[in-house]
């Protein structure tokens, strides 16, 4: 079989990726290890930058989103025992973020797939992308007990941190830089309305909590946990106490509880790989970095490098230059570092180190109170969120 590109990885940088291609024309194939059900069972992320939603529209995929996802123009900070609010808005002449979840958003880039005839194949195992260091790439695979091998131009490594494409690099060929955080998310959704027409980020003695959601009546809550919690050892019960422990009074007062649809663990680790190509492999999304989730980057770093390899192949098909191609990694890390930065920050300045010790909690604090006195610091605060430009 033979495409013009082979992406690996059927999640939203993989999807995006694909119809943006479609759309134009462009041939390609989505290979995906997974079942589709699985890939959809994957509760992850729920804010989307403006960036972000206009792709989704420029798909064709935005139309359910459009309708039900909530426009946010501020989110709460709290701490000492008050909540402060962050006018994204105000702070950024007019931008907000749009919350909505991932699951949703992969669903809808699956369905407008679907009905544009782009071919993704699910349960495909043992993919692996060959002789992209030769203008002649490959990708293989096996499924239904016959191996497969699809000829390409290009290969796309939509396929996450865990994936193969990245690993699949020669060791010279790559540098990585890492900081794994000393803590975790525990995560939970349930079926309650939110808290807060708002999100809340908590800084805490206790630790971090974050209250956000999913709709008007499915709310998504997380708290700092130590690393390696077992979800095991938090019945909804002891979630619910700890959350609103960490809460203003009044906000912990107001809040629904009810039964968690879901509960899980997510680990804490900034990740970047450099550089993001390697001949005729390029790598987007959290095959390339990972953020901490605290600055709700990660989904959308992903939509920024298919921003910018959607482009870059546009331009080589219509207008034969390769020029795009030869700067993507580059002009992806620059963004990437960026939103590292932002999320580091954020990360650091709202949660519970076990080494931090009192000048760290001092500087801390003095870091959130300089937050509110300041309208620069706020709108470098309010900037980032909302996404630096591509
Ligand atoms: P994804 O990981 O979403 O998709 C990669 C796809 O490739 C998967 O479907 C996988 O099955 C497939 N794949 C992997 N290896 C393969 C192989 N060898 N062959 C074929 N297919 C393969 N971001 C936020 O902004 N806010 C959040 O709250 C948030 N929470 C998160 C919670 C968790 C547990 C995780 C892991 C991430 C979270 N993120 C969050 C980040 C997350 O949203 C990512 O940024 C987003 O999924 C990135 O999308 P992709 O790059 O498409 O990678
Ligand atoms: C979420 O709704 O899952 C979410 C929102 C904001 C974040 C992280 C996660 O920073």
């Amino acid at each position: 079989m033979r495409t013009k590109v082979a992406i690996i990885g059927s999640g939203p940088a993989g999807l995006l990726l694909g119809q943006l291609l479609t759309n134009t024309g462009v041939d390609n194939v989505i290979l995906e290890r997974a079942t589709q059900e699985h890939v959809l069972s994957r509760i992850r992320a729920g804010v989307l930058e403006e960036g972000t939603t206009m792709m989704l529209q420029e798909a064709g995929a935005g139309k359910r989103m459009r309708a039900e996802g909530l426009p946010h123009d501020g989110f709460d900070l709290a701490f000492d025992g008050r909540r402060h609010r962050v006018d994204l808005f105000g702070l950024t002449g007019g931008k907000r973020v749009m919350v909505y979840g991932q699951t949703e958003v992969t669903h809808d880039l699956m369905d407008k797939r679907a009905a544009t005839g782009g071919l993704s194949v699910y349960e495909a195992a043992d993919v692996l992308p060959q002789d992209f260091d030769t203008d002649r790439p490959y990708v293989t695979y096996k499924k239904d007990g016959k191996t497969h091998r699809i000829d390409c131009d290009f290969i796309a490594g939509c396929d996450g941190y865990h994936g193969i494409a990245r690993k699949s690099v020669p060791e010279a060929a790559i540098e990585t830089f890492e900081r794994t955080f000393p803590f975790g998310w525990l995560g939970i959704v349930a079926d309650v309305p939110p808290v807060s027409a708002e999100l809340i980020y908590a800084n805490h003695p206790r630790g971090f909590a974050l209250c956000s959601m999913r709709s008007h009546t499915r709310s998504r809550y997380y708290v700092q946990v130590p690393v390696n919690e077992k979800v095991d050892d938090w019945p909804d019960e002891r979630f619910w106490d700890e959350i609103r422990r960490r809460l203003p009074e009044k906000t912990a007062e107001a809040m629904t509880t009810g039964p968690s649809i879901e509960k899980s663990v997510a680990p804490i680790r900034s990740f970047v790989a450099e550089p993001l190509r390697f001949g005729r492999l390029f790598l987007a999304g959290d095959a390339g970095h990972i953020v901490p989730p605290t600055g709700a980057k990660g989904l959308n770093l992903a939509a920024s490098d298919v921003r910018y390899l959607f482009d870059a192949l546009n331009e080589y098909y219509a207008e034969k230059s390769s020029a795009g191609l030869d700067a993507y990694s580059e002009k992806a890390l620059a963004r990437v570092w960026k939103a590292e930065r932002f999320s580091w920050w954020m990360t650091n300045t709202m949660h519970r180190f076990p080494d931090q010790g009192p000048f760290g909690q001092k500087i801390q604090h003095a870091e959130l109170d300089y937050l509110f006195q300041s309208r620069a610091a706020l709108t470098m605060l309010a900037e980032n969120y909302v996404g630096l430009p591509y």
